[in-house]
């Protein structure tokens, strides 16, 4: 006889809650970087509508950091826990790519076998009956097992609900932030209210399906257990075996909990390893699903002055003294000496570009949304020149040059291995540097860069996330591999196991 609860179905049930547990942890890693949720582009202090932190944010520009107001959240609870944003990323891409193939062939088969007919109503009564269902429910009663078959009206509208409309909608939701897809597609991202809508929409999304999960367990536990477990265990309706099937649910579901703890610890036993092996588990998916996104946000003008924030959030604060009285002179003397660094060792030159020298070079414009990989985000009018109109003052690219290094005056804000602070870096690849939109801003809305943005010169690269965008530029320089540098992750934050090398998820 075939069951009732084939063994495909009991599988990738069983996967789903492995998987959903690492996705939904690995999220709440995230949230704890900056535990806030506006609906406002612009994150302005104060006008979040929910958050989870005590802290209360200054209200003016340019004092306080996004990195300050990182939460550290326990192992016990999320993915990987105290304040591993990066590597809690890469949990999030693998196991939603993980859940999106166990939920494919899921609702592949769900069609194929015909079973879809048990969870999907096709017929308007399933309101009605529902409602009578819900009744008995909120009356602490139990609906009686003949409207089970296998399930009541509310749980076909329960699991079609969540299956054909939350999954998607919080893959939509998900996609919205990407980076390359709001360089791409950036109409995409206003439909969602920006990235600030599509943020707090996903989380609502969250809260739902982490709701459902809870309800859903325990109901299986409550509502005729006699059948259910039995169904879910062994795939047939055999009341005989409850106690076993009982068991069986019980132990399976502390040792999943068990097992997602353990990912915990074992991701921050070494933390270099993990990003190694995340970075190489994901590397694929970035290759199919983002990288081949040219940014495309200066030709759709989709953002006009009319979206510029009021506020900018900041991340790293202007050199201080003790990490570069150089700039601290530059500053005072409002830039009149400051000169970039241009060309470096590979190039066999550098030229000495001043303020005057490189706004003779053709000028870019464009608004723009960045986003902090944290979450906030900020709309700006930019204005610079091209990274390649400045290379092509060098010449021509010598031979092995493959990346340029932007260093910053200012000082990583902090190292993730506690050493002595060390300037704050980015490498670009050529794809990078050759972007319309990857330009050394000396504006902003029309005016100087100001001094906790960057001033006199800024790097912004719209494919990506802020990390990459080196604030106080000192020097650039063609460089043969990023992996003779620093770390030889690729920048600071690279570095610091908080992204993958042009991870722009
Ligand atoms: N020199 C330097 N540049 C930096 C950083 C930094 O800490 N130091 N932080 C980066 C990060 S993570 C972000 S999100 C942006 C923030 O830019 P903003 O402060 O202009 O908003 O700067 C990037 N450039
Ligand atoms: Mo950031």
């Amino acid at each position: 006889m075939d069951p009732d609860f084939p063994l495909w179905l009991r599988s990738t049930h069983l996967l789903n809650f492995v998987l959903m547990g690492i996705v939904l942890r690995s999220g709440w890693e995230i949230i704890s970087s900056l535990p806030r949720f506006w609906w406002r582009n612009d994150c302005k202090p104060g006008t979040e509508w929910i958050k989870f932190t005590r802290r209360r944010l200054p209200q003016e520009e340019g004092v306080y950091t996004s990195l300050m107001d990182e939460r550290t959240a326990s192992p016990l609870l999320t993915l990987p826990g105290r304040k591993n944003i990066g590597l809690g990323r890469h949990w999030h891409g693998l196991g939603v790519t993980l859940w999106l193939v166990n939920g494919f062939v899921y609702v592949v088969l769900l069609f194929a076998t015909g079973l879809w007919r048990r969870i999907v109503p096709t017929s308007w009564d399933v309101f009605g009956e529902a409602f009578d269902s819900l009744k008995v429910y909120l009356g602490f009663g139990v609906p009686s097992i003949e409207h089970f078959q296998p399930y009541d009206a509310l749980q076909m509208l329960m699991y079609t609900a969540v299956v054909f409309l939350l999954a998607p909608f919080l893959i939509l939701t998900g996609i919205a932030m990407s980076p390359a897809v709001r360089s791409r597609f950036p109409r995409y991202v206003k439909f969602w209210g920006g990235h600030q809508g599509a943020r707090s929409l996903h989380f609502i999304g969250m809260v739902l399906m982490t709701a459902f999960i809870v309800m859903h367990v325990g109901l299986v536990f409550i509502v005729h257990p006699e059948y259910n477990l039995p169904h879910i265990v062994f795939g047939v309706t055999d009341t005989s075996r409850y106690a076993q099937a009982f068991t069986i649910a019980i132990i399976t579901i502390v040792a999943v909990i068990g097992f997602w703890i353990a990912l915990s610890y074992a991701t921050l036993a070494d933390r270099a390893r993990s990003q190694r092996v995340l970075v190489a588990l994901t590397e694929p998916i970035r290759k199919l699903t983002l990288n081949w996104m040219k940014p495309r946000m200066g030709r759709q003008n989709v953002y006009t002055e009319k979206d510029i924030s009021e506020f900018h959030w900041t991340n790293g604060l202007p050199p201080t003294e003790d990490e570069s009285t150089e700039w601290l002179a530059h500053r005072d003397s409002g830039f009149r000496d400051w000169r970039l660094e241009v060309g470096g060792e590979l190039s066999g030159k550098t030229l000495h570009l001043g303020l005057a020298e490189l706004r003779r070079l053709p000028k870019t414009e464009y608004v723009a949304v960045h986003t902090c990989m944290q979450g906030w985000s900020a709309t700006s009018k930019w204005g610079g020149v091209r990274l390649r109109d400045l290379l092509e003052v060098l010449g021509p690219r010598p031979e092995g040059a493959n990346y340029v290094m932007v260093t910053s005056y200012g000082l990583a804000q902090e190292m993730y291995d506690h050493r002595p602070r060390e300037p704050f870096y980015a490498v670009l690849d050529l794809e990078m540097v050759e972007e319309d939109d990857t330009i050394l801003a000396y504006e902003r809305n029309g005016r100087p860069l100001e001094v906790h943005l960057g001033a006199p010169l800024r790097l912004r690269v719209e494919s990506n996330h802020g990390y990459k965008m080196v604030k106080w530029v000192r020097s650039v320089e063609w460089i043969t591999d990023f992996a003779d540098h620093g770390d030889g992750r690729g920048g600071t934050r690279e570095d610091a196991a908080l992204q993958a090398f042009n991870g722009r998820i």
